[in-house]
């Protein structure tokens, strides 16, 4: 066939290292960014492939999210906007990992097995993220489409999950929106106006935010948004990319990890502070107090907001509607107490991954679902959409029922359902403080954190610990889940577990306790164990302290 003697041509210019592995993770390829083009370009065929085979347009986005600058990542998008089916990630890796005298082959066994027409059009929709490295790989990507005879659109800089939202307003033919940049904002800021029109008398202090940008995509994004804002919401944005060096010591993850708030901001006390990471598809917030301590607002706190908003609203509608919140082991233990015990909603834990907490989100009318880290963002059923268009239309209701059925609907166009959206999660975070006149220091107050850390440790082969029970239990290597269990009656209100991660070449370990310092206590102990029963290299990890 024509195209696959352009797919033979072409692939000759972005060959593959020989004898280079890669995986197909959590979150697409993820690696030191000059290892990347053959994946692009490969990436690029698979995209059209399954755009094939849907019938639908396909995201390809090029990022590496809260990596260092010099790494480089790429994810496909399913058309829906969700993240590619698991099914075809297996594709991914095979189509990765083939020498380049192979690639033909596996290309048609893919089609094969697919049972893929390679007549039907291809229509993949292409984004990048701020690194140096993003325009040279998005461009591999391009040429990989061309090369199947794909038709790209090139959206250029946008954050991950603006390019999710894209491909799904095309595929539902604008139902979900108009799929432009302008678009975009417009669906997002017309209903974050239309909430925060519920919020009496705002001071403009309380109408300030600071953003962190982590220097990377969101914080250009986050400035485009600006103008359609109006006065609604006042934002200061710090780490937008013209001096620092992207994620280097700001950004979710930085902020997250480290407990500390980013350098390049200054935080006045009490100042409601926020920050992206580098594609913007994860948000913490975070302030400090008057004595200079910091307070992180992480995604356990913003599940609980949410959840809590949703709750009070379902409840003046009179819907009854079944909301759930979906967390991972990491989500902090104060959290899932506070939802299950005081709050009463459904709590689900999943295997890291946000894949996992969607999937899992899906099974209720409304599934809130947020990682500790940030990412997150609510999805409705259709049955449950429906219900609240149709309350919000009724004309005979009070108007109690009326509000909460408005500010349902409203709520429902501000949230980006495709996937976490760090600009949406934003502005609903704002509008619900608005609306119940809530500052961050009350936020942080309806429950207190268990004082936790999270540590890394290297070893030989980070695949011979398996995990059951949604990551909480070590079945391999024997006698770990035996030492953690032992490490963890030693501090009271502790818990803690261990599990490879799905982006790093690094074990996790993470472990929470009454105070900070048993916290950090247990986090190395627990390290010491898998170091020495799972194979450690390099030094002892250190303690803390
Ligand atoms: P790994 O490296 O598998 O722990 C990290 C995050 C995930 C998820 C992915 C994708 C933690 C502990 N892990 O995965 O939650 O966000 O990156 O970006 O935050
Ligand atoms: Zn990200």
């Amino acid at each position: 066939m024509a195209h696959f003697k352009e797919v033979s041509q072409q692939s000759g210019l972005h060959p593959k290292p020989a004898g280079l592995v890669l995986q197909y993770g959590t979150a697409g390829f993820r690696t030191s960014a000059n290892q990347l083009d053959h994946i692009m370009f490969r990436m690029g065929l698979l995209a059209t492939l399954r755009s094939k085979k849907t019938k639908a347009t396909i995201g390809v986005m090029v990022t590496a999210s809260h990596n260092p600058e010099e790494d480089n990542g790429v994810k496909l998008i399913d058309p829906m906007g969700e993240m590619l089916t698991s099914s075809w990630e297996g594709y991914g890796t095979q189509l990765a990992n083939t020498e380049q005298e192979d690639l033909l082959t596996t290309l048609k066994d893919i089609v094969e097995k697919e049972a893929i027409d390679m007549s039907h059009e291809a229509s993949v929709f292409v984004g990048k993220d701020t690194r140096s490295s993003s325009p040279s790989l998005s461009q591999a990507v391009l040429d990989g489409i061309k090369a199947l005879g794909g038709h790209s659109k090139d959206y250029g800089l946008v954050t991950t999950p603006q390019l999710h939202y894209m491909v799904c307003c095309q595929n539902t033919q604008g139902k979900y929106g108009e799929a432009t940049l302008e678009g975009y904002y417009s669906k997002l800021s017309q209903a974050f106006s239309q909430l925060a029109k519920n919020a009496s008398n705002r001071t403009d202090d309380q109408k300030h935010l600071c953003v962190d940008g982590a220097n990377g995509i969101g914080a250009v994004k986050v400035r485009e948004l600006e103008s359609h804002l109006k006065k609604d919401l006042q934002l200061s944005i710090f780490n937008d990319g013209s001096r620092g060096k992207l994620n280097h010591q700001c950004g979710a993850d930085f902020v997250k990890v480290q407990q500390k708030p980013p350098i390049g901001i200054k935080i006045n006390p009490g100042d409601r502070c926020c920050s992206f990471d580098g594609d913007a598809d994860r948000i913490v917030y975070y302030y400090t107090d008057s004595k200079g301590h910091f307070h992180l607002l992480d995604g356990d706190k913003i599940a609980t907001l949410i959840s809590s908003f949703l709750k009070e609203l379902l409840n003046e509608a009179g819907l009854d509607l079944k909301i759930a919140v979906v967390q991972t082991a990491y989500a902090n233990g104060s959290s899932t107490h506070y939802l299950e015990n005081t709050m009463k909603v459904i709590v689900r834990c999943t295997k890291t991954g946000v894949k996992h907490l969607h999937h899992a989100a899906q099974e209720f009318d409304i599934g809130v679902y947020f990682e500790a880290n940030g990412h997150g963002t609510v999805l409705f059923s259709r049955g449950a959409e429906g219900k609240i268009q149709q309350l919000a239309a009724d004309t005979n209701i009070n108007d109690e029922r009326k509000k909460a059925a408005l500010l349902l609907q409203n709520t429902i166009n501000i949230i980006n359902q495709t996937v976490g959206d760090a600009i949406s999660d934003m502005l609903l975070i704002e509008a619900i403080l608005a609306i119940k006149g809530m500052t961050v220091q009350q936020w942080d107050t309806i429950y207190s954190d268990l004082p936790n850390r999270q540590l890394k440790v290297k070893v030989s082969d980070r695949r011979v610990i398996e995990t059951t029970d949604a990551e909480r239990r070590a079945v391999t290597p024997a006698g770990l889940q035996d030492a953690i269990n032992d490490l963890v009656k030693k501090y009271k209100q502790a818990r803690s577990f261990v599990r490879p991660s799905g982006t790093e070449d690094v074990v996790r370990v993470y472990a929470e306790a009454d105070t900070q310092e048993n916290a950090d206590a247990l986090a190395h102990e627990v390290s010491l164990a898998v170091y020495g029963l799972a194979g450690g290299v390099g030094d002892e990890p250190k303690p803390l302290h």
